[in-house]
């Protein structure tokens, strides 16, 4: 007990001592805020959320793509967060502690982020936000977002499947991960959308957290179910809508036809399921962000100032223009 209590007292002072000598046990290796020391390379630090979908996968290679271009003036340090907002958060506080000079950020969720963006507002580090935004109590806590208009998007599913269906349907839906911005405003885009449509509505609803194998498992559960009628499946992106795919086709049932389907995305794979007639339309994302990005780091390392949202636009493709457009695709 006696030795417990000595040990306490003595981490407490060596605390104390710490914080009184303004010595931090991590001290950074460049000067963090954004202008690199002399002679030094540029040091980004990258958050990015995981690797759940194809989407993420195409702007993780854009990101490094366009550091690798720069290697002479530029390191990336890059960390995966496996979709867990904890690793994200510790992630920024070692690019803190290293003194990076610009963060890029892809956030997993949208709140929570206050306290670590202030640690990095008061080394003067710039946050770049990628891809998902935030809600933070003060704007200042990042310098720019640069994503696409999810509750557009959102709208655009709706619209098209109204057409598609003369405003009847019985749609199930696919949800992205809980609480992120991608996941929100897309349902919200898509909700406010079908509220017009009084024979369209959400029969069933599931989180499959953009991933193809949990749309798959998603959707099974909701085949299941022999009592309602699915007509369509709106995914909040298109790994889900391809798991639901083979869903459908596992049921006995063809996916494209028996079932509509629609997402969000406009990946590879999505325009080969288009190809094959079973995905019925796709609203592109891109995902390819690292140009935007990394003309946000030099600005913001040269001082200047920079949007505060940068609207990254997409197209919707219906099935009959897949065939033409495949060729063309970059992810
Ligand atoms: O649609 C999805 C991904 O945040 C816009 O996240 C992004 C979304 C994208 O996993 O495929």
């Amino acid at each position: 007990m006696i030795r417990q209590r000595r040990m306490n007292l003595a981490v407490v002072s060596l605390l104390a001592l710490l914080a009184f000598s303004g010595c931090k046990p991590d001290s950074p290796a460049t000067t963090g805020g954004g202008k690199p020391a002399d002679g030094k390379k540029l040091v980004v630090g990258f958050s990015q959320i995981g690797a759940e979908s194809s989407w993420r996968t195409a702007e993780t290679n854009s990101i490094r793509g366009e550091a690798e271009k720069r290697k002479d003036k530029v390191e990336l340090k890059f960390s995966d967060a496996q979709q867990k907002q904890e690793k994200q958060i510790e992630a920024l506080q070692a690019f803190i502690a290293q003194g990076v000079n610009v963060i890029i950020l892809a956030p997993v969720v949208k709140t929570g982020w206050d306290p670590v963006l202030k640690e990095a507002k008061q080394r003067n580090i710039p946050v770049i936000l990628v891809d998902r935004g935030i809600t933070v109590s003060d704007d200042s806590l990042y310098a720019t977002l640069i994503a696409a208009d999810f509750v557009a998007e959102g709208k655009q599913a709706a619209e098209w499947l109204a057409k598609k269906t003369g405003g009847k349907a019985n749609v199930v839906e696919l949800q992205g991960t809980p609480g992120a911005d991608a996941a929100i405003e897309r349902q919200k885009g898509f909700k406010d959308e079908l509220a017009k449509h009084p024979g369209m509505k959400i029969i069933k609803s599931q989180d499959g957290d953009f991933k193809l194998a949990k749309g798959k498992e998603v959707m099974e559960a909701f085949l299941k179910d022999k009592d309602s009628k699915i007509d369509a499946v709106f995914a909040h992106n298109d790994d889900m809508a391809l798991g639901a795919i083979q869903a459908i086709e596992d049921a006995g049932k063809v996916p494209g036809k028996d079932i509509l389907v629609v997402s969000i995305d406009g990946v590879k794979g999505a325009f080969e399921a288009m190809v094959a007639g079973k995905l019925n339309c796709t609203i592109e994302c891109n995902p390819l962000l690292g140009p935007a990005a990394f003309e946000a780091v030099e600005k913001l390392a040269a001082g200047k100032p920079v949007e505060k949202k940068v609207v990254v636009p997409g197209e919707l493709f219906e099935q009959s223009k897949a065939k033409d457009a495949i060729g063309g695709r970059k992810y």
